[in-house]
């Protein structure tokens, strides 16, 4: 696993100079999932499999910007799928981006996944592991290092509210938790950046994240291999919850690798605000 977690630190040192330098244009292209492409795309998912490429513990890969699993070495015991630079349509104005590892044994489903590990491209380059615990590291750009700088914990109720999909599109009971919240004096902070929005509710301690089944997206709009599975362990283990509006996420299994789930991060007392406001409701 430590190669593994080496190989990202390469990747991620190399992706944030390429986000510095490289033009942010779309290429005429989209993902498996749909969407469109920007060159940091592209280039960010060619360097993680260069990076990959050689590590002898890795028997697969998957990316969220290719179609298909790319075999690295058979005897390897860990698969890895990836968001190479999730959230890049954000760079052209200037707001964080990440990349986002999840880590699997045996298969990529949410039971299997081992540890995770997410990058945050922004004023400073971050990074978190989650495997035992979940620690926080920041890059010193002049060394190259990664530098342990503390265990992130979530506390039993936060103060940060993270709604994501278009409101418009909202079910009525989901709109109904989001403005209970909002009147409990809940603050509003997202950036449409999953791996930001997500990073500041675990760097402030709490709050909830969502991303809910909408009535132009029934499944959601995040895609559970590379998206929501590393966030869940990454939350359960801080001690928080990760649920799809009625189960726990790690329990779900993807019916085809893009496969999307509306999907809850946060502490226990908004998770349980999530599960009372959909209990009963589909
Ligand atoms: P919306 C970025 O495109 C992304 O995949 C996630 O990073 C983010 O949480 C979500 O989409 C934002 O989606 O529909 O709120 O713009």
């Amino acid at each position: 696993m430590t190669e593994i977690i080496n190989a990202i630190k390469k990747a991620a040192i190399k992706i944030n100079e390429a986000i510095k330098y490289e033009d942010t244009s779309k290429i005429n292209s989209t993902n498996s999932s749909g969407d469109e492409q920007v060159k940091l795309d592209v280039i960010s998912d060619e360097i993680i499999e260069k990076e990959f490429s050689t590590v002898s513990s890795i028997c697969e890969i998957i990316s969220e910007e290719k179609d298909s699993i790319v075999k690295i070495n058979p005897a390897g015991k860990y698969l890895v799928a990836y968001d190479p630079l999730d959230g890049s349509s954000l760079i052209d104005v200037n707001l964080s981006v990440g990349s986002i590892f999840g880590i699997y044994k045996n298969s990529f489903d949410g039971e299997n996944i081992v540890a995770s590990v997410y990058v945050v491209y922004g004023p400073r380059v971050e990074m978190v592991i989650a495997r035992d615990n979940v620690e926080l590291f920041k890059l010193d750009e002049k060394t190259g290092e990664f530098t342990y700088q503390k265990e992130l914990r979530l506390k039993e109720k936060g103060k940060v509210l993270a709604p994501g999909g278009t409101q418009k599109e909202w079910l009525a009971h989901h709109k109904n938790l989001i403005e209970s919240l909002f009147k409990e004096g809940y603050r509003l902070r997202y950036s449409g950046g999953m791996v930001p929005d997500l990073h500041q509710i675990l760097l402030k301690g709490g709050g909830l994240f969502a991303y809910p089944a909408t009535h132009d997206k029934q499944k959601g709009k995040l895609r559970m291999l590379f998206e929501v599975f590393p966030f869940a362990y990454t939350y359960k283990l801080a001690g928080g919850l990760a649920i799809d509006g009625h189960n726990d996420l790690l329990a779900l299994r993807p019916d085809f690798l893009h496969d999307t789930t509306p999907c809850f991060f946060g502490s226990d007392y908004e998770i349980k605000k999530v599960l009372q406001a959909y209990h009963n409701k589909g």
